[in-house]
C-alpha cells in the first residue's frame, strides 16, 4: 500500500477492497475523485480520472520524489509507472512499454505527456548536447503531430483523431537517443476536411493556417483570409462555436512552423505543406459544376507544381476517369455525383498521404544514428501507446468496427501478458501456480480476424466483387460463415430482436458490451487518374507521395489492399511488437460529459469500468496473491510490529524473519514465501498489518516525543 495516503482517500489500490464488486470499486473511485486523487492502482496498472482542472502534481519537485523510488512507496501517479518501466529497462536491459487507453477526452494524449515529460525530466543528468537534441525534438515532434492529427469534436476539444505509437531508444547509460512513431487510422471520415457534422471541426491545423498566416502566404495560396469563405465552416449557422475554440490558432499557426523548423523541415517542404493544405481547401469549395471545377483547377495546377500544359489533365482528374476495359482504354465522364466524390476521395487521401509523409519525415529526423551496439551494447526502448479506446455508440460505423477490434487485441494481450507474468514470477519465486479463471476474448478476435471466416475476411471478398451489390454480398457472407458463432448475430438471424433496427444491422458482442453495427463496403479507393495526375508533379516531396502514380492505367491489375486488411495488418504488426516488450498500463475514465471538474457521473464511470475490464483485472491480480514484496522492504515497512523484529531480528535470514513475524499474528497461513519475496493473499491481511503499523507508529511516535520533552 502506497506510503503517506491515508483511507480517508480511499484505497490507493484496487486489489485492497474487501469485496471485488462494481458497487466497492466505483465507492472507492468517486471517493478518490472527490478527494482529488485521481490516480489509483491495480496492482501496476494505473487507473486514471480526468480531473478537467489544472493539478498541481506534475512539477519538478514530484519528479523528484518518484524518482528511484519503488511503485509502492509513494501515492498513485503516473510519474510511478513511468518510473518503472524506466528502471525495468535500464536495470534489466528490457524493452518495456505503457498502455495507455480509454475512450475520447478520458486524458490519454495528457497522461502520455506527461509520461514523456517525466522522462525527459529524470534522464541525460550530464546534459549531453545531442541528448538533448534528441529530447528537444521528441518534445517537438508531438506538437506538430497534434496540430495535423488532432481535431475539435464535441467530446474533446483537442481530440486526436489517430492511433499514436511511439519508441523512444535509450543508450547502454539510460539517456534518449532516438526515437520512432507509428500511426494508425487516422480518421478519414469527409468531416475533418470539409463538412463537420454535430459541431466536429477540422484538423487544428486547417484552423491555424487561415488564422495565422501572413498576408502574403494567404496571397501566394490563392486562399481567402476569411475562413467563414469556406463552406466547412459556415455550415449549420455554427460559424460562432466552431471560430471561438477555446485554442489561440495564431499563435498555434507560428508555434507549429517553428517546431517544423526545430525538427528539420526545410522551408521548401514547409512550403510544400501549406501548398497541400490550400489544395484541399480549394478542393472543398469547388462545386460540382464544370466552371467551378476549371477554377480549382487553375489554383491547383500551380500549387501541386503541375506543369502549366498540363492543366488540362488537373480538369480531366477532376471530370472523368478512366478505365481500362482489358483491350481499349476509355475514358468516362463523370456525373456530377461521381465528380463529387471523386473530389472528396481526393481531399482526404491527400491529407492522409501529408500527414503520414510528416510522420516519415519527423521519423527520419528522431532516428538513432551512430549507435554502434557492439561497442555501447544493446540500446533498450520504451514504448507509449497512445489509442482509441472502445466507442459504443448508437450508431457504429466502419471506423468502430476497427478501434473495437484494436481494443479486443489489446484486451488479449493483456491477458497473456499478465497473466503470463504472474506465471513467470511464481516460477522465479518456486510458488506453485494455480489457475486463474478469467473471460478469454480470443474467440472474439478470431471472429474478427480468422482467415476466410472472420469478418474482415468476409468484407474484403465482398468488396471484390465488382458490380455487384456490395453490401448484400457482405451480409449474406457473414450470415452464413458467422451463423452460429456466440458473439455474432444479425436482423436475419434474429429477427425478433428489437434492437437490431435495421436490415443492415448486425451485432458484435464485445467483452466490453454488445455494438450494433451498421457499415458499407464502400472501400473509398481513389481514381487512379489523381494519382498518376500527382505522381506527375514537378514537386519532389509531392511526387514522393504518389508512388503508385508511376503505373500506366494498364498496369493496374492487382487491386490495393482494403483499408480493413491494412487496419488488421497494422494491428498485428502493433502487437507482436508489444507483446516482446514489458508493458505498463494506464487505464484512463471519464467522469463526465460536460468537462466538469466537480461531476463524477455514476453510471458512466461504471460503464467504462465494465469495458475497461477493471474488475476482471482487479480478479486476474487477486487470484493469485494480492501482494508482494521482497524480504528486507517488508521488514523495513512492518518490523515494528513484531517482538522479533523490532527494532532488529537475530534470525539467520530475513525470510526467516518474515516468516517469524507473520506466524507471530497468525497469518502465516494466508502467505507463500518465495525465494526473494513474501506473498501475500488476502488484502485483509495487509490491511489488519497496515494498521497494527499505524498504530505501533503513533505510539512510537508520542514515545519520542515524551522522551524529547523529557517527561520519560
Ligand atoms: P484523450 O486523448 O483521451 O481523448 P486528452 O488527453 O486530450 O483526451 O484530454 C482531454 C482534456 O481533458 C484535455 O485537453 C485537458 O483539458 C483535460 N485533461 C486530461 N487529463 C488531464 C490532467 N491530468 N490534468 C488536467 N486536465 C486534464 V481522444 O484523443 O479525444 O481519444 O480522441
Ligand atoms: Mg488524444
Amino acid at each position: 500500500m502506497a506510503e503517506h495516503e491515508s483511507l480517508e482517500y480511499g484505497k490507493a489500490d484496487f486489489v485492497l477492497l474487501d469485496n471485488v464488486s462494481m458497487e466497492e470499486f466505483m465507492a472507492n473511485l468517486k471517493l478518490r475523485f472527490e478527494k482529488g486523487r485521481i490516480y489509483t492502482y491495480i496492482g501496476e496498472v494505473v487507473v486514471s480520472v480526468n480531473p478537467y482542472r489544472a493539478m498541481n502534481v506534475y512539477g519538478r519537485e514530484v519528479v523528484e520524489q518518484y524518482r528511484g523510488r519503488e511503485l509502492y512507496e509513494r501515492p498513485p501517479h503516473l510519474f510511478a509507472i513511468a518510473d518503472a518501466a524506466y528502471k525495468a529497462m535500464k536495470r534489466r536491459n528490457k524493452d518495456t512499454c505503457i498502455v495507455i487507453s480509454g475512450e475520447s477526452g478520458a486524458g490519454k494524449t495528457e497522461a502520455s505527456k506527461y509520461i514523456m515529460q517525466y522522462i525527459a525530466a529524470i534522464t541525460n543528468p550530464n546534459q549531453r548536447a545531442e541528448v538533448e537534441r534528441v529530447k528537444n525534438m521528441l518534445l517537438k515532434s508531438n506538437c506538430v503531430l497534434e496540430a495535423f492529427g488532432n481535431a475539435k469534436t464535441n467530446r474533446n476539444d483537442n481530440s486526436s483523431r489517430f492511433g499514436k505509437y511511439m519508441d523512444i531508444n535509450f543508450d547502454f547509460k539510460g539517456d534518449p537517443i532516438g526515437g520512432h512513431i507509428s500511426n494508425y487510422l487516422l480518421e478519414k471520415v469527409t468531416y475533418r476536411v470539409m463538412v463537420p457534422k454535430h459541431n466536429n471541426c477540422v484538423f487544428l491545423f486547417l484552423h491555424q493556417l487561415l488564422r495565422g498566416a501572413t498576408d502574403s502566404l494567404i496571397r501566394s495560396l490563392h486562399i481567402q483570409k476569411d475562413p467563414t469563405a469556406y463552406n466547412y465552416i459556415k455550415v449549420g449557422g455554427q460559424i460562432k462555436v466552431l471560430l471561438t475554440s477555446s485554442i489561440n490558432d495564431a499563435a498555434d499557426f507560428k508555434a507549429v512552423a517553428d517546431a517544423m523548423k526545430v525538427i528539420g523541415f526545410t522551408g521548401d517542404e514547409i512550403q510544400t505543406v501549406y501548398k497541400i493544405l490550400a489544395t484541399i481547401l480549394h478542393l472543398v469549395i469547388a462545386h460540382n459544376t464544370r466552371r467551378s471545377f476549371l477554377t480549382a483547377a487553375v489554383a491547383i495546377q500551380e500549387l501541386l507544381f503541375i506543369y502549366f500544359r498540363q492543366l488540362s489533365n488537373v480538369l480531366k482528374a477532376l471530370l472523368y476517369r478512366t478505365v481500362s476495359t482489358g483491350r481499349d482504354v476509355i475514358e468516362k465522364q463523370h456525373t456530377a455525383q461521381e465528380a463529387g466524390y471523386g473530389r472528396d476521395a481526393l481531399a482526404k487521401a491527400m491529407y492522409e498521404r501529408l500527414f503520414c509523409w510528416i510522420v516519415g519525415r519527423i521519423n527520419d529526423v528522431i532516428e538513432v544514428k551512430n549507435y554502434d551496439a557492439r561497442v555501447h551494447g544493446k540500446n533498450t526502448v520504451i514504448g507509449v501507446l497512445d489509442i482509441y479506446g472502445f466507442e459504443i455508440f448508437q450508431n457504429n460505423s466502419f471506423e468502430q468496427f476497427c478501434i473495437n477490434y484494436c481494443n479486443e487485441k489489446l484486451q488479449q494481450l493483456f491477458i497473456q501478458l499478465v497473466l503470463k507474468q504472474e506465471q513467470e514470477e511464481y516460477q522465479r519465486e518456486g510458488i506453485p501456480w494455480k489457475h486463474i479463471d478469467y473471460f478469454n476474448n480470443q474467440i472474439i478476435v478470431d471472429l474478427v480476424e480468422q482467415q476466410h471466416k472472420g469478418i474482415f475476411s468476409v468484407l474484403d471478398e465482398a468488396c471484390m466483387n465488382v458490380g455487384k451489390v456490395t453490401d448484400e454480398v457482405f451480409l449474406q457472407g457473414l450470415n452464413v460463415k458467422l451463423a452460429k458463432h456466440a458473439h455474432y448475430t444479425s436482423r436475419k438471424l434474429s429477427p425478433a430482436d428489437k434492437s437490431l433496427e435495421f436490415n443492415r444491422d448486425f451485432r458484435i458482442r464485445h467483452y466490453a458490451g454488445d455494438v450494433i453495427e451498421a457499415f458499407t463496403c464502400d472501400s473509398y479507393t481513389l481514381f487512379q487518374d489523381f494519382k498518376r495526375l500527382l505522381y506527375n508533379s514537378s514537386n519532389p516531396v509531392l511526387k514522393g507521395m504518389w508512388p503508385e502514380g508511376k503505373l500506366s492505367i494498364t498496369e493496374v491489375t492487382k487491386r490495393p489492399l482494403t483499408a480493413a486488411t491494412l487496419f488488421k495488418n497494422s494491428m498485428i504488426s502493433l502487437v507482436e511488437n508489444l507483446a516482446c516488450k514489458e508493458p505498463y498500463y494506464v487505464r484512463c475514465i471519464k467522469p463526465n460529459d460536460v468537462k466538469s471538474p466537480l461531476l463524477f457521473e455514476q453510471e458512466r464511470c461504471r460503464h467504462q469500468v465494465e469495458y475497461l475490464g477493471l474488475l476482471e483485472n482487479v480478479r486476474v491480480r487477486r487470484a493469485g496473491f494480492a501482494y508482494r514484496q521482497t524480504y528486507p522492504r517488508f521488514l523495513q515497512r512492518y518490523k515494528m510490529i513484531s517482538q522479533f523484529t523490532w527494532p532488529n531480528h537475530d534470525l539467520p535470514s530475513d525470510a526467516e524473519a518474515v516468516k517469524k513475524l507473520l506466524q507471530g499474528c497468525g497469518f502465516d497461513h494466508d502467505a507463500a514465501f518465495g525465494k526473494t519475496k513474501v506473498f501475500i493473499r488476502t488484502p485483509r491481511t495487509l490491511f489488519s498489518l497496515e494498521e497494527q503499523r499505524v498504530e505501533m507508529v503513533q505510539r512510537i511516535v508520542l514515545f519520542l516525543q515524551k522522551v524529547w520533552r523529557g517527561t520519560i
